[in-house]
């Protein structure tokens, strides 16, 4: 997959990148990542890429020839996906990370300042949302798209089926887990897990990961089947 990202701020990406997985990812060439400065297209002398807002009102806006000029120059044609992180977009969720990991080319856009001139949205298929809260930009949610899309591109994680049983791959959560010791401090670790019954233990497993769900997450429960094969 090609990752493009727009933003004004491309040394934001400088370390995320060198690290694990999604490090390993593009050393073995199932991933590329391309940080764009939307400055660099910017005419003016200044290289601006802000302006107040028409009708007034505290606060500045990302300017749209910039960034339509960097998201012209980006896009290759089909099968690509031009994405704008926002608050307002759809939010992420496993399968949407799951649909995006078989496509070709991503480009995201990431905004600052306090929002962005409206008519950028005329120039993107989609906005996503990593959830309800308001960050400085979108930089980060650029990344966490970046870091939920690769580990699910085939070839990037060890094996397939620890994707598979994890937390949403069947649209539940995680049952709990435990590695040594088996009693920390008086905390023992559930006797099933070290009976060697294979049977028993997964059955363990699908119980306790239903009860966290309903006790956590009530609201996925009715979801199962559509994440289901995430
Ligand atoms: N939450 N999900 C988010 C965000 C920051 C001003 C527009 C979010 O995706 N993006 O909070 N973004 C704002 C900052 C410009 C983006």
């Amino acid at each position: 997959m090609k990752y493009d990202v727009l933003t004004i701020f491309p040394e934001f990406f400088e370390s995320p990148l060198k690290q694990g997985i999604i490090r390993r990812a593009i050393e073995n060439g199932l991933l590329e990542v391309e940080i764009h400065n939307i400055r660099d297209y910017a005419h003016d002398r200044h290289k601006t890429t802000d302006d107040s807002p028409y009708g007034g009102g505290a606060g500045m806006l990302m300017k749209v020839e910039p960034t339509v000029e960097a998201i012209d120059a980006v896009r290759s044609g089909s099968d690509d996906k031009v994405i704008l992180v926002t608050p307002q977009g759809v939010p992420l969720n496993q399968e949407i990370a799951r649909e995006l990991s078989g496509l070709k080319k991503l480009i995201v856009v990431c905004g600052r300042y306090e929002g962005v001139d409206e008519r950028i949205r005329d120039f993107v298929d989609m906005e996503i949302s990593i959830g309800d809260y308001v960050l400085m930009g979108g930089e980060t949610p650029a990344l966490v798209i970046l870091e939920s899309v690769t580990r699910l591109i085939s070839g990037v994680l060890g094996s397939q089926k620890s994707i598979e049983t994890e937390s949403f791959s069947n649209g539940l959560l995680e049952y709990p887990q435990y590695t040594r010791p088996g009693n920390f401090r008086g905390l023992k670790v559930p006797s099933v897990l070290l009976s060697g019954n294979h049977k028993e233990i997964e059955k363990w497993r699908q119980q306790e990961s239903q009860k966290r769900t309903l006790e956590r997450r009530p609201e996925l429960i009715g979801r199962q089947s559509k994440q289901k094969e995430l």
